[in-house]
């Protein structure tokens, strides 16, 4: 929705965004065929806080990418089975691996080799043996970059929350993990009660605030704060992994006690908002979209019924 520019507004929009929710520490993926050299390397970057796993055979990559799910790869440009660069140009070829940060990590000092080498995907070139300090920044300036990369490329812009697109990757995942362990999974859909009311009343600012407030509450309030996602506008997907339906719908009943109960404020003062939110729960052979509906189903009798309810 285009505002005027608003300064309060803005930085209101980019404090939720820069909140990073506990750092996890980089997990390195370094491979090389030189024990001794991989050994110096790790016993660097692990004395800076990171997770080194170090593999010697280039053709083994792909399912440590894929298992390990490194922030970076350190990679060695001379090896038995084949170079380095070799090895980033097929992992540059494989789409889920393109947002993976890729550094050589050689001997060679040729400028036109390293650009080569770059050329086939990597985004730096370290040569070995330099200063464990130089090192560890190179490391952690490609890998902050690419994880703030990934985190806009997931997350929603007004309130930090996974996005449509990635809120539905995620309950895709747990979907396939509740049918493969036969767990309970239940999801529910909250929608913000007359929020068009609110935005007309007060204005699209206020309303915004509002919507982050929500965001907030359900961040906080959630056992995993990437089991939220901001579905669409003023609607919200929370995905209740290991719940039953009762127990998703208590769960999600106490939220929105606790969300008409906060004060809101606009120019002149407070004011209360509500949601309604439908739950369904995961049956055999349900797809996520199945499930999706289901619980729109149930926000549509929570919203018939009088709203500030949840429907099932
Ligand atoms: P109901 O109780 O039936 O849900 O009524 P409602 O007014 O909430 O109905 P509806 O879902 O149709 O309206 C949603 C409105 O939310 C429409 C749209 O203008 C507004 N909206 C969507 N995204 C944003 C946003 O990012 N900021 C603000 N301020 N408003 C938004
Ligand atoms: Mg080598
Ligand atoms: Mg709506
Ligand atoms: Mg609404």
């Amino acid at each position: 929705i285009a505002q005027p520019l608003n300064l309060q507004a803005f930085i209101d929009r980019i404090d939720l965004i820069d909140e990073q929710d506990n750092p996890s520490p980089f997990k390195v993926l370094l491979v090389d065929d030189s024990d001794t050299a991989a050994k110096w390397t790790a016993s660097v970057l692990s004395g800076a806080g990171m997770v080194v796993k170090h593999i010697d055979n280039p053709l083994t990559v792909m399912p440590y990418l894929a298992n390990f799910k490194p922030d970076i790869l350190l990679l060695d440009v001379y090896m038995p089975e084949c170079t380095g660069d070799e090895i980033a140009k097929v992992i540059r070829q494989t789409p889920q691996f393109d947002s993976i940060p890729i550094v050589f990590l050689s001997t060679e000092t040729h400028r036109g080799r390293q650009l080569m080498a770059r050329s086939m995907g990597g985004d730096d070139f370290l040569v070995k043996n330099m200063e464990p300090d130089e090192l560890i920044a190179a490391v952690t300036i490609t890998a902050e970059r690419y994880r703030r990369i990934r985190r806009w490329m997931t997350r929603d812009s007004l309130t930090g929350l996974l996005n449509h697109t990635h809120v539905i990757e995620a309950l895709s995942r747990e979907v396939t993990r509740a049918h493969k362990e036969s767990r309970p999974l239940s999801y529910a859909m909250v929608d913000i009660d007359f929020f068009k009311r609110i935005n007309d009343q007060y204005g699209h600012s206020v309303g915004d605030r509002v919507i982050k407030s929500l965001s907030r509450l359900l961040k906080q309030s959630m056992p995993n704060p990437d089991a939220v996602g901001r579905y669409g506008g003023e609607e919200f997907a929370l995905i209740w992994s290991d719940h039953t339906l009762i127990r998703a719908a208590q769960r999600t009943d106490e939220l929105r006690v606790l969300f008409q109960d906060l004060a809101q404020s606009n120019a002149d003062g407070h004011f209360n908002a509500s949601f309604s939110a439908g739950v369904a729960q995961l049956k055999d052979g349900m797809t996520a979209q199945q499930l999706i509906d289901a619980a729109d189903q149930a926000l549509y009798q929570a919203k018939a019924a009088g709203r500030n309810q949840i429907g099932l």
